[in-house]
């Protein structure tokens, strides 16, 4: 007698009119109200054999492989990011145990707008360092900070997805970037928790998440108010954390594997141009296979942000 074994999956939808997250037969499937400029809006985070399962006080949906652990969440935030992100990241690294988090994506509520004085950025901000400070302590937290990016959503909901696993890491900066984790205070009351990249080991392979990147040079926003300069600055940076990451066959990947490239656009007529430039510079294959969003992006001079996974 054969035993049919159900393949679940966690699946992440964009271009929804709301966000809303799911667990039924299949896996976990959570649809976000982000919407899709170009690109396959359905996206297959991870595929295992085991159950899904429910964790943390904020309700997690979490399913494992034999490799890899993935999960997301949405909460409400009824105007305050601060308390929201506290909940979400105590839970996910709480609910991690002896995992280590390779990459998180943020979606944060009206990202750039002010609510009591603090941008909804800068709130999100101070509630995710509390709680990687309470479960690392101040001293040595940022040696735990995952690849991320953060990035806005039109509702009053914090959206969080993660990726994380047992397999040794490396954790990269940008020498070219003021580390995020030292960013100075005109930036915020605390300093956004997160590395450039991380590289993942297993067997002979690696995986890099490299985090969403901007045009920023130690800590200054570079390029306000010019798309081209802006973009150049932004792969100038990419090609730093790579180098750093050690993935030597650079933006177009490697022999076996383009690259899985994020590029998350503010105004969505400056989108044909991003385009343009983004496929001369990485090529028909990437360019294809990227997905590309509309979205604000957590410094309000800022026209884009790119993030991508890269394979060796
Ligand atoms: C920057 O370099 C641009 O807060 O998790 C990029 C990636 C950015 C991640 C985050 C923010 C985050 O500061 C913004």
């Amino acid at each position: 007698m054969s035993i049919a074994v159900q393949t679940q999956a966690i699946r992440l939808s964009f271009g929804a009119a709301e966000s809303r997250c799911q667990a039924d037969g299949s896996g976990i499937r959570f649809d976000l109200a982000v919407p899709v400029l170009s690109g396959e809006r359905e996206e297959v985070l991870l595929e295992s054999t085991a159950e899904p399962k429910s964790a943390g006080k904020v309700g997690f949906k979490v399913l494992e492989s034999d490799t890899l652990t993935a999960g997301v969440v949405m909460v409400p935030c009824h105007g305050q990011a601060e308390e929201a992100a506290f909940e979400i990241y105590r839970d996910l690294l709480s609910l991690l145990e002896e995992r280590t988090l390779y990459r998180a994506w943020n979606f944060v509520p009206h990202i750039n707008q002010e609510v009591g004085g603090l941008e909804n950025y800068r709130s999100f901000n101070v509630g995710r360092w509390k709680a990687f400070r309470d479960s690392f302590g101040e001293d040595t937290m940022e040696n735990h900070f995952p690849a991320a990016s953060a990035v806005g959503i039109d509702e009053d909901c914090l959206a969080v997805v993660f990726l994380a696993g047992r397999d040794p890491v490396s954790y990269v900066e940008n020498p070219q970037q003021t580390p995020a984790y030292r960013y100075p205070a005109d930036f915020g009351p605390r300093s956004p928790s997160f590395a450039r990249g991380t590289v993942v080991s297993r067997e002979n392979r690696r995986t890099g998440y490299l985090s969403g990147t901007s045009s920023i040079r130690g800590s200054e926003t570079i390029g306000i108010g010019e798309l081209k300069d802006q973009y150049k600055l932004t792969f100038e940076n990419i090609e730093c954390v790579l180098d750093r990451m050690g993935f030597q066959d650079g933006l177009s990947g490697s022999w076996f594997s383009p690259p899985q490239y994020r590029v998350y656009v503010r105004d969505r007529e400056e989108f044909d141009q991003v385009y343009s430039l983004f496929d001369k510079t990485v090529g028909k294959e990437a360019t294809e296979s990227a997905l590309f969003l509309e979205a604000d992006i957590c410094r309000a001079p800022l026209k884009l942000e790119i993030e991508g996974i890269f394979f060796a």
